[in-house]
Parts: structure tokens; C-alpha cells; sequence
């Protein structure tokens, strides 16, 4: 087991509640934090702490009290919570990373991890194996506020030495916590409607191709990046990480090879245009050179974990 102490901030949310107990298995001591009271295994598992992010006076005196060395700063206002609240999604999003930032200069913390998406790149962004570097014109203000985080993460490597890692992480597919106010929450919801309803209305298009990743791949790729020897890393504002590119009509069909009866209606709303926004398809290469990434789930074998985990649930 590692000494370092860690932190992560919103660590009651899809990636936190899963990614806190994977580092408890690596660290002595992971402090998980989050404006709403933990459940389950996050409560029982260690350390939980109230911290808002945009009070940074709570954050400093969290770091300082437990002389914490990486923080994994998770809290964030999603893709479709943000286009109905712009506002909050900005100062949540840029305050709070503002202050993430600055706390971890002031207070030296040696190591940040910043979350960012493919809802960086916008329309005007090739979209299929889209590069590393490329076009990033995001028209969500979800997307505005992670570019400008990725560009804040960058300036901090440059001109104040934090050791800041990111991966632009596509949709992400989970069941021990549901998704929270994103683009690409159908594609969670689908598997919980048809194993409990065995039916499911879809806000996307049937044929929405769009970035996903099993919540295992994302919790590796994760912790892959984070435990890198710094000079394999190249990139500080996000790396490009590929899972498995598919539509709702992908994940239907696989669905129905274990559940037969099971039925996909489509109704698009709002969260459409933010889905044709997007890439279909990522370039992931850089990360596989520089630090070894590759996928292991694909989507069939996704799909019957997914089933499996939330039958067991029920
Ligand atoms: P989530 O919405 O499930 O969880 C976010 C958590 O942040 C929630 O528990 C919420 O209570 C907490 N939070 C909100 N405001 C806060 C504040 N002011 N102070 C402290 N905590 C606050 O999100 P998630 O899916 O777990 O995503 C985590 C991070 O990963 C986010 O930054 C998100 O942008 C990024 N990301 C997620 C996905 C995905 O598909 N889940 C994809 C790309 C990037
Ligand atoms: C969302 O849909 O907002 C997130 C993301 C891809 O960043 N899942």
C-alpha cells in the first residue's frame, strides 16, 4: 500500500463511487468528499468529508489537515444539467477548478487529475478517429468549461510545476451508480430499464453512434495515467481514450441476445443536437504510446456484465 494521502471531490458521483474504492486498494488513505451524504461502500470504506469546491477555505483546511499529496477532482455539472442551468455549470465547473488548482500550488500537492470529455470538441471537429489534436470548437457550455479547464491544467504545468494528468473520457457505462445529468446517460439507463421493465423510450436517435467506455476501463485507464512515470507524459490538458464507438440501436440489439422480449423506443429530445455535437469515433494513439492504454471491454461482453451486475442488484 502507497503512503500518499489522497483526495477526490465528488466522490458520490458515477466515476467517484467506483474509482475511491479502487484506490483504496492502492493507498492508505483516500479521503472521498462531496457536497451530498455518501452511501454504501464509500461511507463504510474510509474517510468521507463535506467540501463544497467553490469554498476553497474548506478545501486548504482539508488538504492541510490531512497533508494531502494527489487530489482527483471529480465534482462537475454534467452536458444536459448544464445546458438547462449555464450559469451554475460554469461557476461549478471553472470555480471550482480555479480553486482545485490554486490549493494545490498553495498547499503543495504533488499530483492533480482533472477529468475532461470528448464533449471538448463541437461541430466543427472531424468526426470520426478524431485526432489528439484537432478542432475543438465545443458548443455546450459543459464542453466550453472542460476546454478552458484543460487550457487552466496546462498553464499550471507550464508556469507553476503542478504535475496535472487528464484524460478527455468518452461516455461512460456503470451500474453501481447511475449517470448524472449527461448526453450519454441512455446508454446506462438502457440497461437498468430492460433488465426491470424490459422496455426503454430513448431521448437519442436510434442511430447516434457516439464514444463510450465501460466504467472498469475508465477506472484503469485512470489510475494507468496517474501512475505513469512523469516523463512519458506529454500531453497536460486531456489524452484522447478510446473504448467502444456504438448507437442505440448497437446496444439494443446486443441486449436482446440475453433479454429477447426486451423493447427500444426512440423519442430525441434537447440532448440530441448535444449528441450530434460530438465525435463518433476517437484516436486514442497517443495514450497507447505514451503510457500503454488499451481497451478491454467490447460491447458484448460489456453488455453481459452490465445484465449480470444489475440482475444481481435486484
Ligand atoms: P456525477 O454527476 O455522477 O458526479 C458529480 C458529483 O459532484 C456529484 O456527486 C455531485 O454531488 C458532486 N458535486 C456537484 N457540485 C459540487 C460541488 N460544488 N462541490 C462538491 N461536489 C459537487 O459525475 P460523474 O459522471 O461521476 O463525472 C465525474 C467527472 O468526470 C466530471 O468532472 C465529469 O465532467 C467527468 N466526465 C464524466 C463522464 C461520464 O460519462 N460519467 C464522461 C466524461 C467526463
Ligand atoms: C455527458 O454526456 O455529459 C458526459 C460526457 C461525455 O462528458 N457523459
Amino acid at each position: 500500500m502507497m503512503d500518499d494521502v489522497v483526495l477526490v471531490t465528488g466522490a458520490g458521483g458515477q466515476i467517484g463511487s467506483e474509482l475511491v474504492l479502487s484506490l483504496r486498494k492502492i493507498y492508505k488513505n483516500v479521503i472521498a468528499s462531496d457536497l451530498k451524504e455518501p452511501t454504501g461502500e464509500l461511507k463504510d470504506g474510509g474517510e468521507f468529508i463535506r467540501l463544497d469546491v467553490l469554498y476553497k477555505n474548506g478545501l486548504m483546511d482539508c488538504v492541510k489537515r490531512f497533508n494531502v499529496k494527489q487530489i482527483y477532482h471529480l465534482a462537475a455539472i454534467l452536458s444536459a444539467t448544464g445546458e438547462k442551468n449555464p450559469e451554475m455549470a460554469w461557476r461549478i465547473n471553472m470555480k471550482g477548478l480555479r480553486n482545485i488548482l490554486d490549493v494545490c500550488v498553495e498547499a503543495g500537492v504533488k499530483k492533480l487529475f482533472f477529468p475532461s470529455t470528448i464533449a471538448v470538441f463541437g461541430p466543427t471537429t472531424p468526426k470520426i478517429n478524431t485526432p489528439q489534436y484537432t478542432i475543438t470548437e465545443p458548443n455546450t457550455i459543459y464542453g466550453i468549461s472542460k476546454q478552458a479547464g484543460e487550457r487552466w491544467c496546462d498553464w499550471y504545468f507550464q508556469k507553476r510545476g503542478l504535475d496535472v494528468r487528464s484524460l478527455r473520457y468518452p461516455g461512460l457505462i456503470s451500474y453501481k451508480t447511475k449517470a448524472g445529468g449527461g448526453t450519454t446517460d441512455y446508454a446506462v439507463d438502457i440497461y437498468f430499464e430492460a433488465v426491470e421493465k424490459k422496455q426503454y423510450e430513448c431521448f437519442l436517435k436510434e442511430d447516434t453512434t457516439l464514444p463510450m467506455m465501460y466504467m472498469p476501463d475508465a477506472i484503469r485507464a485512470t489510475i494507468m495515467l496517474m501512475e505513469a512515470p512523469a516523463e512519458k507524459i506529454t500531453v497536460r490538458s486531456g489524452y484522447n481514450v478510446s473504448g467502444i464507438s456504438i448507437a442505440p440501436k448497437d446496444v439494443a440489439a446486443s441486449i436482446k441476445k440475453i433479454i429477447p422480449d426486451f423493447i427500444v423506443t426512440y423519442n430525441p429530445d434537447f440532448r440530441q443536437t448535444i449528441a450530434d455535437s460530438w465525435p463518433q469515433s476517437i484516436d486514442d494513439s497517443v495514450a497507447t504510446r505514451e503510457w500503454g492504454w488499451k481497451p478491454e471491454f467490447d460491447l458484448e461482453a460489456m453488455t453481459k456484465d452490465m445484465i449480470d451486475n444489475i440482475r444481481a442488484k435486484n
